[in-house]
């Protein structure tokens, strides 16, 4: 997000940044001295040296919170360590990681296919908003969902070995953004339109907006105990062409709702080199937009008794079916808000206001006498009934210019990021006034505390994700890196701790947990284990079975990689002939990874102990092709290698 408004108001900042110089610089480190001394040569204030002793972590300690940043363009997702803010991973998602061969062999191409769209090959991906499963409306540690808002897909992260294991995709859609978010239990997992087009992948006139454009959300049914998304299970729930935007599942006294919050109900679609206003014009006009209230698990019920429509293989419940049904209700909400945030108690729902100074608090039990009364206010152009706005709210909180997105601590605080103002905002959620406010660098977007998106949320630390950076680190060119500020919320006013550049995408959302509440395994067992699968490869091999077998599909080669060799390490084929490595890691010692590659043929595996995976392709150059462990993973790694031997035919 990035108004016009926002551009304005940056030039006095920018100015001031200017006639300061813009940054200080800190002196290199004061040899053996005493603190005082390396504070001196350091210029440290004791504030910065408090903010370092409250992050800095010896080796071999860990940290008490893991943060499950999205990648944003990067496509994948980073795994990140707090108070230390040391990145711990990068888990390949949406495009291919080389480290961990994701996206250069048989099982990780396999999910690259599953992420096509129409048959296409997408090479990235716009990773919004990971969502962690959760039991009881807890993080459970179990399982991660991610979004990507370009290519609408929704994929699955499993957390014992935090390895992507499935991506879906609807051509329903044509881009998402109120994805992912959980219900509860993970029944679902929730994937809402942003930009409305005709359902399906059809072409309409954009003149026809108003009858053949259209939203959806998607309700994808989670199977737990296999740790997949069932598509044939799955259902969606047609919506009115408005910009849906963030959504949010009700908990406890909320349960069985989603809520969505939604922009541009004037229904604009540009034009503006055609004569016409352009689009974010003509989607500021109304004073009110309409948050989405819709009742999933009636939902289900109408689903199971048939009444859908199939588009694309999706089961789709009409948008008259959905009025009809008592499915769907708006309420207004001021004006073009972004951010829709369920109290920890699931009593209230937080709008942030941004092109409004407000944070609306709605409350769900008003709101449900006004729908269990049948008192609505009026009907949208399609029918959907509208709560009264004063009645559905318990009142606003003035926060600022350009509130976005809200999380909570266990002390009935709430934190809104404010873009305009590029602060955090800490206000009561009791009496609905804010108490602190803290500067961050620069335009925050959203924000994580500790399991602040959950039913009891911890406080102690906050990420305001950052989308400008400017003067705060050195310079690398005009691209320049994110920003995550941690603040520390553990006393009366916020402290800001650390910055931490983030060069690889706009990261938007993440989710921030206990770090004892993951339990990832260390190795693969039992030997062979196909990571897709979590059971034994059929191809899966022993030193003592590592062989060489010609068949009709071509030719099989049955490895075995233990330090500090691969068995065969000569492999003698025709030109023209398809093979298929297995390739089974034997090592049972924790992190005794090895890699593999064969130059020229874009074959690049990380076997971690335990792990077997399979490649295919074609040996269409006659040559001699060195093979090689890519980990230094012992004295003799070097020596770990081999000969792929392509005899011309
Ligand atoms: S959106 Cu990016 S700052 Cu996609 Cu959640 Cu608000
Ligand atoms: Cu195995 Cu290097």
């Amino acid at each position: 997000m990035n108004t016009p408004l926002a551009r304005s108001l940056w030039i006095p900042i920018a100015v001031a940044l200017a006639l300061t110089g813009g940054c200080s610089e800190v002196a290199s480190s004061g040899g053996d001295g005493s603190i005082t001394d390396l504070m001196k040569a350091r210029n440290l204030s004791e504030a910065d040296v408090s903010a370092a002793l409250k992050t800095y972590t010896p080796t071999g300690r860990h940290d008490e919170y893991i943060t499950f940043a999205s990648g944003g363009h990067g496509g994948n997702l980073i795994v990140i360590g707090v108070p230390s803010m040391r990145i711990l991973k990068y888990v390949g998602v949406f495009t291919p990681e080389p480290w961990q061969g994701y996206g250069y062999g048989d099982q990780t191409d396999s999910l690259m296919v599953q992420g096509m769209r129409d048959g296409r090959q997408i090479k990235w991906g716009d990773m919004h908003h990971p969502a962690l499963s959760e039991t009881n409306a807890e993080y459970d540690g179990k399982y991660i969902f991610v979004n990507d808002k370009a290519n609408p897909r929704v994929a699955v992260i499993d957390l014992r070995d935090f390895i992507t294991t499935q991506i879906v995709s609807t051509e329903l859609i044509e881009c998402d953004h109120g994805a992912t978010m959980v219900t509860p239990n993970t029944e679902y997992v929730i994937e809402s339109s942003q930009y409305p087009a005709p359902l399906g992948g059809r072409y309409a006139p954009i003149e026809k907006w108003n009858e053949e454009y259209r939203g959806a959300v998607i309700f994808w049914k989670f199977d737990r105990d296999k740790g997949k998304i069932v598509p044939d299970q799955s259902f969606a729930i047609e919506l009115p062409p408005y910009m849906q935007d963030l959504a949010d599942a009700g908990r406890l006294d909320s349960d069985g709702w989603v809520f969505i919050n939604s922009f541009n109900t004037e229904r604009a679609y540009g034009g503006n080199l055609e004569g016409k206003d352009p689009l974010e014009k003509g989607a500021s006009q109304n004073d009110m937009d309409y948050l989405h209230m819709i009742d999933w698990r009636k939902a289900e019920k109408v689903v199971a008794a048939g009444k859908t429509k199939t588009i694309v293989g999706m089961r789709v419940i009409a948008l008259d079916t959905a009025i009809a049904e008592g499915l769907l209700y708006f309420v207004p909400e001021p004006k073009s808000p972004h951010g829709i945030d369920v109290t920890p108690d699931g009593k209230e729902m937080v709008v942030g206001g941004k092109l409004d100074t407000h944070c609306t608090v709605y409350n769900f039990a008003m709101m449900k006498k006004l729908i269990d009364a049948k008192e609505f206010a009026s009907k949208d152009p399609y029918g959907v009934p509208i709560l009264d706005f004063k009645k559905s709210i318990r009142g606003q909180c003035e926060i600022g210019l350009g509130p976005l997105h809200t999380q909570f601590d266990n002390q009935g605080f709430a934190y809104t990021s404010v873009f305009i103002d590029t602060q955090i905002a800490k206000w009561s959620l009791a009496d609905l006034k804010v108490v602190d406010k803290i500067d961050v660098h620069y335009n925050v977007g959203h924000l994580v505390t500790a399991e602040g998106d959950t039913a009891s949320p911890d406080g102690k630390y906050l990420i305001a994700m950052n989308k400008w950076s400017i003067d705060r680190f050195n310079k690398v060119g005009p691209l320049l890196p994110q920003n995550f500020q941690l603040i520390d919320l553990n006393g009366s006013k916020m402290q800001l701790l650390y910055d931490m550049p983030l060069p690889l995408g706009e990261p938007h959302y993440a989710q921030m947990i206990k770090a004892d509440k993951l339990n990832p395994i260390e190795m693969y067992t039992p030997i062979g284990t196909n990571p897709l699968t979590h059971a034994k490869d059929p191809a899966a091999t022993t030193a003592d079975t590592a062989r060489i077998e010609r068949k009709d599909d071509g030719v099989h080669v049955y490895m075995s990689a233990i330090r500090s060799h691969f068995k065969p390490d000569i492999i003698r084929v025709k030109e023209g002939d398809r093979v298929h490595l297995h390739i089974t890691n034997v090592e049972q010692a924790f992190d005794a990874t090895h890699g593999f590659c064969i130059n020229s043929h874009n074959v690049n595996l990380s076997l971690e102990p335990g792990k077997h995976c399979n490649v295919t392709f074609v040996a269409d150059r006659p040559g001699v092709f060195p093979y090689y462990c890519t980990e230094f993973c012992s004295a003799l790694h070097l020596e770990m290698a081999g000969y792929l031997l392509v005899e011309p035919k």
